[in-house]
C-alpha cells in the first residue's frame, strides 16, 4: 500500500490549479503526507493569496515564500522547516524558468544572461534545495524533480530549457550518488506535455499536444494526477530500491522512433 502518513513533504512550484506541483501535492496529501508549500513571491502578493487559497484544503502546516534565486530565502525555508518539523522526508522540485525570448528562434542567439537565468532557476535550484534538505532528512528521504524530453532530444523551440533539463538530469545522478549512503533517493519524472501556466505561454503548445495524441502509444497526453501518482510512488517505500532514475510519464511517447 502506498502510505505516506507521518511523512513531511516540502512541495515547490505550485502557481495555480493547473500546476504539475498541484497535482503532486494532492496525491501526496491523499496518501497521508503532511505538506509544506513554497510559492514564488511577487511585489503585490497576488500570487501568494492565490496559492494560499488553492492549497488551504490540503491543510499545509508550512506556507513559505521561496524564490530559488534568493539564497537567504532558501535558507529561511529550511530554518522554518527545522523549527516546525525537525525533519523532512520528501522534497518536490517542480519549477523552471527561461526568458520567453529564449524559447523561440535560433538557439545560437541565446544570450549569456538568458543561459545563466535558465540554468540557475531550472537546474542549479535542485542543488541548493537538496543541500538544504539533506541535513534535515535524518530518516532518509526522497527528492523528486520534473524534467522533459527536450533535455535528451531536440524539441523545436525548447532551446535553452533543453540544456537546463540536461543539467538537471545529471544533477539527479550526482545527487543520488552522493546522498545514497544517507538513504536519500533522488529521481526525476519526465512528463509529457501538459497545459499549464508555463506551457501555455509557449507558442504552438497545442500543436505539440495534438502530435502526442496521434503518436503516443496511449494516444493521449498525461494528466497532472498521473504525474502526481508517479511522484507519490517515488516518494514512498514502494520505490525503496530506485534512485538516480528518470521515470517517463508520457503515455509512452519517448519510445517512438517514427
Ligand atoms: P507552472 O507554471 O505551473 O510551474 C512552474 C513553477 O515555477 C511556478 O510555480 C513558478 O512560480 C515557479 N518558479 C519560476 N521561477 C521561480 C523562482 N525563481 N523561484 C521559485 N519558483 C519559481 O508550470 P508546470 O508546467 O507545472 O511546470 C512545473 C515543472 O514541470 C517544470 O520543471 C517544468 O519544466 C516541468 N514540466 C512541464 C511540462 C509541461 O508540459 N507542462 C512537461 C514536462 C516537465
Ligand atoms: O518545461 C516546460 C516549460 C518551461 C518554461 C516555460 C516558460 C513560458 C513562459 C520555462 N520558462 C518559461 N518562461 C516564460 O516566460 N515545458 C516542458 C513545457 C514546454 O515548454 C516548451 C515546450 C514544452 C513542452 C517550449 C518550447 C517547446 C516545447
Amino acid at each position: 500500500m502506498l502510505d505516506l502518513t507521518g511523512k513531511n513533504a516540502l512541495v515547490t512550484g505550485i502557481a495555480n490549479n493547473r500546476s504539475i506541483a498541484w497535482g503532486i501535492a494532492q496525491q501526496l496529501h491523499a496518501a497521508g503526507a503532511n505538506l509544506g508549500v513554497t510559492y514564488l513571491p511577487d511585489d503585490k502578493g497576488k500570487f501568494e493569496k492565490k496559492v494560499r487559497d488553492l492549497v488551504e484544503p490540503l491543510n499545509p502546516s508550512l506556507f513559505l515564500p521561496c524564490n530559488v534565486q534568493n539564497d537567504a530565502q532558501v535558507d529561511e525555508v529550511f530554518a522554518a522547516v527545522k523549527e516546525k518539523w525537525g525533519k523532512v522526508d520528501i522534497l518536490i522540485h517542480c519549477l523552471a524558468f527561461a526568458n520567453r525570448d529564449d524559447l523561440t528562434g535560433d538557439f545560437s542567439n541565446t544570450s549569456r544572461q538568458g543561459y545563466q537565468t535558465a540554468l540557475d532557476i531550472s537546474a542549479y535550484s535542485l542543488v541548493t534545495l537538496a543541500k538544504g534538505a539533506k541535513d534535515l532528512m535524518t530518516d532518509g528521504g526522497s527528492i523528486v524533480t520534473l524534467t522533459y524530453l527536450g533535455g535528451v532530444r531536440v524539441v523545436p523551440n525548447y532551446n535553452v530549457m533543453g540544456i537546463a533539463k540536461a543539467a538537471l538530469e545529471m544533477n539527479v545522478k550526482y545527487l543520488a550518488s552522493e546522498l545514497g549512503p544517507q538513504q536519500i533517493r533522488v529521481n526525476g519524472i519526465s512528463a509529457g506535455p501538459i497545459r499549464t501556466l508555463a506551457s501555455s505561454a509557449v507558442g504552438g503548445i497545442l500543436d505539440m499536444i495534438h502530435h502526442v495524441e496521434e503518436v503516443a502509444p496511449l494516444r493521449r497526453t498525461v494528466t497532472q494526477q498521473e504525474v502526481g501518482n508517479a511522484a507519490a510512488f517515488l516518494c514512498s517505500d514502494l520505490s525503496s530500491g530506485v534512485t538516480g532514475q528518470i521515470l517517463y510519464v508520457d503515455a509512452g511517447y519517448e519510445i517512438m522512433g517514427m
